[in-house]
């Protein structure tokens, strides 16, 4: 990547171009697998990254090796985690960023997101600035970049309190609604920089419980606020190899 193109997208960084070499060396830092795709989950601090990370995993959050999970267990390195049975997938958690405000370069540059293969944006409402200025940072690099809206299971029980539903059936269809126009909207903000050729990064809206669910491949609980929404299209997307014999 080069930092004028960064400069001509808008943004305002003196840090150093992303070079091959610079790659190479961030990779041997993490422990990229060069035979595996290797897969970090980003974004700002507490959004459910490791969360999400332990549901892949089935990890309980006090099991060995799981990802440390929770506001005071805020993680503090990387680390990384495989899912039982798919050894042909790495996948990396980082921390979040700490404030909104930490510039989208410079959480992109230090927790050098640009060793990994795909790069999963976690957010929990809907994406903030920072958010789609990283994703456009992982365009920029050409690198494969998905996003991913999780505790849509808490979202739907307040939408029941606070749009005052007759039941979390009503809340559910109001808050799935609301949230594809959300999720419209952003992508045509980030479409729009790129006015010469399609772009386009899919926004995913799960919840860690439900993903849990999934990769244990049962069927969609009955419960409104745990169904499944696109816990399916999520881990097709990490890898097709991850929704093979499931029938959902
Ligand atoms: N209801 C609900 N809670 C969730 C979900 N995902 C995460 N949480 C909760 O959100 C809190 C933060 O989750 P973490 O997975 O630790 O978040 P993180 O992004 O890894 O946080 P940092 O490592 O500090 O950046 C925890 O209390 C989780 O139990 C979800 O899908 N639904
Ligand atoms: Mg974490």
């Amino acid at each position: 990547m080069h930092a004028e193109l960064i400069h001509a997208r808008g943004y305002d960084t003196d840090q150093p171009t992303i070079t091959k070499e610079l790659i190479v060396s961030a990779q041997e830092t993490v422990g990229y697998d060069k035979d595996k795709q290797n897969i970090v989950f980003a974004g700002n601090v507490n959004v459910g990254k490791s969360s999400l990370i332990n549901a892949l995993c089935d990890k309980g959050g006090n099991d060995d090796g799981a990802a440390r999970v929770g506001s005071i267990q805020a993680t503090m390195g990387i680390t990384r985690h495989e899912i039982p049975n798919h050894p042909e997938m790495l996948l990396y958690d980082i921390p979040g960023a700490r404030t909104q405000d930490v510039p989208a370069f410079q959480y992109y540059h230090d927790q050098m997101l640009y060793a990994f293969d795909t790069v999963v944006l976690v957010h929990d409402t809907t994406l903030t600035q920072a958010d789609i200025r990283l994703l456009k940072m992982c365009i920029l690099s050409n690198q494969k970049c998905l996003a991913v809206r999780t505790k849509s299971d808490d979202h739907i029980r307040n939408y029941e309190y606070d749009k005052e539903c007759n039941n979390l059936e009503e809340a559910r269809q109001i808050f799935l609604s609301e949230i594809r126009q959300d999720i419209e909207r952003c992508q045509e903000q980030i479409a729009a920089s790129w006015p010469e050729r399609e772009v386009q990064v899919r926004d995913y809206v799960v919840s860690s419980r439900s993903v849990r669910s999934f990769m244990r491949q049962n069927a969609s609980p009955k419960d409104a606020a745990t169904a499944y929404i696109d816990e399916l299209d999520f881990a097709f997307a990490l890898s097709p190899t991850l929704v093979v014999n499931v029938d959902n």
